[in-house]
């Protein structure tokens, strides 16, 4: 079992096919914010001081730049371009509840915390605990993320940001020019799906996108729709002609809601090994 993945692909491959005109409109004006990448990571709950009866992984979502001193600055929602992030884990997101909504409290991860504060899922700009957080936010409502469920936003507007003096968001002050925007635990084999806004600086211009896409499966590859062994096989195939033409199935490939011919395709390309 990999204990580190990077679906950079999968994420980019989903924005470029439901998101065709977008980014080929965004891609030349744009070409600083290189899009989402996904990370999932298996959590250890050996030590745990609560048991949790999944198999738990922690996707972390970033945002990636290609020059050091791009800049995000803000992830909203509103009615016109929703902001939502939900898994289908029917136990929802593992939330450690005295961890909060964005680490903007007066927990820190000190050394010898229970693991399960690693675990919490959360959103930021930048930083994974509290130690010089300066995140802001502003009418975002957590009720529902804090329970274990989806993080939405599509009434009135909803944000998080940084000020004008924060450097958490600052591309070069973050590993890979990735800027972390948040982490969700699942159990194994659940999906992370979504949209959100982003707003960023580069070379001192604002610029922003709208309804940038999100889809990823917690501790394998996205194409792994059988969901036990980690390798894209006969079995997945069978399973994705069983679910084809419905609308809405977790097996969907590439997070445009219908399985379809477009599906297979991907899942052929990533024939193998998920490793
Ligand atoms: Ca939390
Ligand atoms: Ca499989
Ligand atoms: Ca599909």
């Amino acid at each position: 079992m990999t204990a580190n993945r990077t679906n950079t692909m999968t994420a980019r491959t989903r924005i470029a096919i439901t998101q065709v005109s977008l980014l080929v409109g965004a891609t030349a004006a744009n070409a600083d914010f290189l899009g989402l990448e996904v990370e999932s990571t298996p959590v250890d709950q050996s030590s745990w001081n609560e048991s949790d009866h999944r198999d738990l992984y922690t996707v972390s979502i970033y945002a990636r730049f290609d020059a050091d001193d791009d800049e995000l600055k803000a992830i909203w929602g509103n009615s016109d371009d929703t902001l939502v992030i939900r898994t289908s884990d029917p136990d929802g997101f593992y939330q450690e509840h005295a961890s909060g909504a964005h680490r903007n409290t007066s927990l820190d991860i000190p050394v010898n915390a229970p693991s399960e504060v690693a675990a919490d899922s959360f959103i930021t700009i930048g930083a994974r605990n509290q130690q010089d957080n300066v995140l802001q936010t502003m009418a975002m409502d957590y009720a529902s993320f804090n329970e274990e469920g989806e993080l939405f936003c599509g009434g009135a507007s909803g944000v998080w940001f940084t000020g004008p003096s924060a450097e958490q968001g600052i591309a070069g002050n973050n590993p890979d020019n990735r800027v972390l925007i948040g982490q969700f635990t699942m159990a194994r084999f659940a999906t992370l799906d979504g949209q959100m806004n982003l707003a960023w600086f580069s070379g001192g211009q604002y610029e922003q996108q709208s309804s940038v896409a999100l889809f990823a499966r917690a501790g394998t590859c996205i194409e792994d729709v059988s969901g036990a062994d980690g390798q894209v096989d006969s079995a997945d195939l069978l399973h994705l002609l069983a679910a084809y033409g419905q609308w809405g199935s977790d097996v969907d490939v590439n997070g445009d809601e219908v399985v379809d011919a477009e599906d297979v395709r991907a899942l052929l390309g990533a024939w193998g090994q998920c490793d």
